[in-house]
């Protein structure tokens, strides 16, 4: 069963001694139903929009107590539920749409680790693998018998991801035989089609206008389908690409340039000053060494990732598909009709796309790919009422 989504204030009281008498103590804190989902190979909080305050200084208010706790930028999280690192401290809102066409709205909130700021420039499709199961569990969405198809409206980007999710009897279905690198185990494969997703955050596929810029002399190609990323060959930064992602975050000098690339990159994608941004993602490519199309090795945008984030991929996947970018002559593509295998840290990611190269340069109309997701834990998250 859900928890009761109601909500509301709870006494909690404590008693304390004072001048040798017993003194009850009122402290009020507030508590929000959430469920806690792996979503892919991240993890978060799921909300129904309809349990959070509808506007969004307080709703951020809200969400930063209930991941880091109520005070200044915690590296730990230590006094919320956060997972103190990028890949776990990520925030899903979910509410029916009342939009044509779509049947959930989704609203992802990065929340920054050692900062206490939110985000919401990017979105993420790995806490999307959650969103359809969240719904269902939550009473947003009625699950048909066997199969329940949901289309996503992502709100962070405008566009829609079709979900398909195993639902026998009516209900959720998490055990099966799906496996995604970067995830132990099997668990219920989470089908996602995303539609149309070019330019989610600059407004176009190749936000400088070219397919290779050059930024503090390196060559980068800037790509947004789904995702901000700027591609960057390994052997351009004297390294193979092939590193550890914890060789890589050792790797101070490394990272000082990619974020001297980083931040005249994102301006010239009309994402502004993206200093405190996490926004664009900074990719390493190098010939694939797996049987793939091509190897990498993503910061996100600070640290590297331990495999390569879902809409991420699907950038880089589509680079790889246009003559003339930095992936030209590294990509390794794959036969018409099967699936383009981005190789990372943890293994690879398998996306499927559906290409129109009527214009002059090849149009990716969908990305098909396969997540899994679980529900780990549901119940009410509890603040201090004063942030309401
Ligand atoms: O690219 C990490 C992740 C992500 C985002 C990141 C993601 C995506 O692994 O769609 O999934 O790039 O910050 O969850």
């Amino acid at each position: 069963m859900i928890p009761d989504f109601g909500g509301g204030m709870k006494m909690i009281r404590s008693k304390a001694m004072r001048d040798g008498r017993d003194y009850v103590m009122p402290e009020m804190q507030r508590s929000i139903p959430f469920m806690q989902f792996r979503g892919g190979s991240s993890k978060g909080l799921y909300f129904r929009a309809c349990d959070l305050p509808a506007e969004q200084d307080r709703k951020d208010r809200v969400l930063l107590a209930a991941m880091c706790g109520n005070g200044p930028a915690d590296r730990r999280q230590i006094d919320g539920l956060g997972g103190a690192d990028p890949l776990t401290s990520k925030v899903a809102v979910v509410q029916t749409s009342a939009r044509p066409g779509a049947d959930l709205d989704y609203e992802f909130i990065q929340v920054v680790v050692g900062a206490a700021a939110t985000d919401r420039t990017q979105n993420c499709g790995n806490i999307l693998a959650g969103v359809v199961p969240f719904a269902i569990e939550a009473g947003l969405l009625k699950a048909a018998a066997g199969e329940t198809t949901a289309r996503v409206y992502m709100q962070n980007s405008g566009s829609i991801c079709e979900v398909i999710v195993r639902t026998p009897d009516g209900r959720m279905e998490y055990a099966g035989e799906a496996r995604i690198d970067g995830v132990p185990g099997a668990a219920a494969p989470v089908v996602c089609n995303y539609m149309d997703i070019a330019g989610s955050a600059c407004g176009a596929l190749l936000p400088t206008g070219r397919l290779i810029d050059e930024f503090a002399g390196v060559p980068v190609t800037c790509i947004d389908n789904g995702m901000p990323v700027v591609l960057i060959r390994a052997a351009d930064l004297g390294r193979t690409g092939y590193e550890t992602p914890a060789q890589l975050n050792a790797d101070a000098e490394l990272k000082a340039r990619l974020e001297a690339i980083r931040i005249p990159a994102g301006a010239a994608m009309r994402l502004g000053d993206v200093t405190g941004k996490v926004v664009p993602k900074m990719c390493l490519i190098a010939p694939p060494r797996q049987g793939g199309v091509i190897h990498t090795r993503t910061f996100i945008p600070h640290v590297c990732h331990a495999a390569i984030g879902v809409l991420g991929a699907v950038s880089v996947a589509t680079a790889c598909v246009m003559p003339g970018t930095l992936a030209d002559g590294l990509a390794q593509l794959p036969a018409p009709g099967e699936p383009f295998s981005v190789e990372h840290p943890e293994g690879e990611f398998s996306i499927t796309l559906e290409i129109d190269y009527s214009g002059a340069l090849p149009e990716v109309k969908r990305a098909g790919l396969l997540r899994t997701a679980r529900l780990l834990s549901r119940g009410e998250v509890l603040i201090p009422a004063g942030i309401w």
